[in-house]
């Protein structure tokens, strides 16, 4: 067993003895939890249940790892289908924390943990920040949205139970952030990558120079980033940045992330069993190809997920890491599968944004979603066709219904748009798909 470690002060947190199994012992783990999970689902989830019934599959079918193939896949919308706790496999009074994301409608998906899932989320996290170089006496400033977001308490858990010293501050209020950066003498900071950046200009304004800070790591998900983002934020911070994957659904930030060799990001394979596969017909891909990822907790008490289809496109680096890791890696999420934006690290659906819309009075169910990065920061704007009676008011009443569809979106969606208003006819019909959405985002990077 290899174990290299890049730990600063040479210790070694011993959890982090799972990321350097043997493969076979890392798969006899995950066939027998893979066993027990899918057992626990049958017995208690009535979904889970009804649809292995009907493909005449029975926990005690699955032998092999290769037999999650068997399984019927969950999506989405069937955690929205169940909402709120209707996927769950235990007693309420055994759930101690909950958290929600947003669905594809008005409504959240709603997840929950057992305190053994809690260990098993702090478990994870703490190792995916070992994994990129932080150890007891680092100070992480969480600038993730702390609440029902994922987020921030899932960092949170997961550097306390490394030892660092968190500080707990959330997301916005750019002067604070860097005050306490500054003075709290912060080494790991953590939010999305789009708002370091943001951080960054925001700092020189203040005439603050992060390279002169003691700042030595970056933790930074929950939306997809390129290379070049990466090279930008290490030079102009003079950090090292990571990449962490995860979500709500499977269990928040620590499904997987990348190590000191920052190519591809290990997957926690002792907690979660990936599989990747074409987004059509469903069946897997070689290694090297791209394909949806698709997940099964192998450990998750509360919410056990089977197949999930995540949408995320990736595919397998399947060459060893240097770090000595024996988890398998993939490479980072540059694009999804299906049409959820994300926006500044906020999940957004279209379909929530046209409901919010088409509320406001003298609209149209004609609209276009733009969405552009602007010096690294996401930014959204809507144009949307408003009745030509709207046009003949007073410049006053077409202020109004722009303000009020723009809190309709922002209240829906937490993301502020700039919304322009259009004559009826001016924006282009389509003969198939309306294309509601012109992403203009560039975050494709060739495959290592
Ligand atoms: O974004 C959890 C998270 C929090 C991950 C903090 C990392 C850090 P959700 O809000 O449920 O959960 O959104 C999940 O975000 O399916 C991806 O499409 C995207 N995503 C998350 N991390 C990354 C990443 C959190 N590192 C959805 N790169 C996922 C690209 C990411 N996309």
């Amino acid at each position: 067993m290899s174990f290299q470690w890049n730990d600063h002060n040479g210790s070694f947190h011993p959890d982090s003895a799972m990321d350097f199994l043997p493969d076979a012992q890392l798969r006899a783990i995950q066939l027998q939890r893979l066993r027990s999970t899918i057992e626990r689902a049958y017995g208690n989830v009535e979904l889970v249940r009804t649809r292995m019934d009907a493909l005449g599959v029975k926990p005690c079918d699955i032998r092999t790892l290769d037999d999650i193939r068997r399984m019927p896949f969950m999506v989405k919308n069937d955690l929205r289908d169940t909402y709120p706790y209707g996927l769950f496999a235990c007693p309420l009074s055994e759930v101690v924390r909950l958290h929600a994301s947003s669905g594809t409608t008005g409504k959240p998906i709603v997840v929950g943990y057992t305190q053994n899932d809690m260990d098993t989320w702090k478990n994870v996290v703490m190792r995916a920040l070992a994994s990129a170089g932080m150890h007891r006496g680092d100070i992480i400033q969480i600038a993730f949205g702390y609440g029902l977001f994922t987020g921030g308490l899932g960092l949170h858990g997961g550097a306390e139970t490394l030892g660092a010293t968190v500080i707990p501050i959330s997301g916005g209020n750019s002067e604070r952030q860097i005050m306490v950066m500054r003075d709290f003498g912060v080494t790991a900071f953590a939010c999305t990558p789009s708002y370091f950046i943001h951080l960054i200009e925001y700092a020189a304004k203040m005439g603050v120079d992060m390279k002169t800070l003691p700042l030595r790591v970056g933790i930074f998900g929950a939306e997809p980033w390129s290379e070049e983002m990466r090279c930008y934020i290490q030079r102009e911070a003079n950090i090292k940045a990571f990449d962490i994957y995860g979500l709500s659904e499977i269990i928040g930030p620590g499904v997987g992330v990348e190590c000191p060799c920052q190519n591809g990001l290990h997957i926690f394979e002792d907690h979660f069993l990936f599989e990747i596969l074409d987004p059509e017909t469903g069946d897997p891909v070689p290694d090297g190809e791209s394909g949806e990822l698709v997940i099964t907790t192998l450990s998750k008490e509360a919410m056990p997920v089977i197949r999930y289809r995540t949408h995320d496109i990736t595919h397998v680096i399947a060459e060893p890491c240097s770090c000595g890791r024996s988890l398998r890696r993939i490479a980072r999420i540059a694009r999804r599968s299906d049409d959820m934006l994300i926006i500044r690290g906020v999940n957004v659906f279209p379909s929530q944004i046209e409901a919010a819309l088409l509320k406001v009075e003298k609209t149209l169910p004609h609209y276009q979603i733009i969405v552009r990065r602007d010096r690294d920061m996401d930014e959204m704007e809507i144009r949307i066709e408003v009745t030509a009676e709207l046009f003949s008011d007073r410049v006053s009443e077409i202020e109004r219904i722009a303000a009020r569809l723009s809190h309709a979106v922002e209240s829906t969606t937490g993301i502020h748009a700039k919304i322009r208003l259009v004559e009826p006819q001016t924006l282009e019909r389509s003969e198939g798909k309306a294309k509601r959405v012109l992403d203009l985002r560039n975050l494709d990077t060739p495959k290592p």
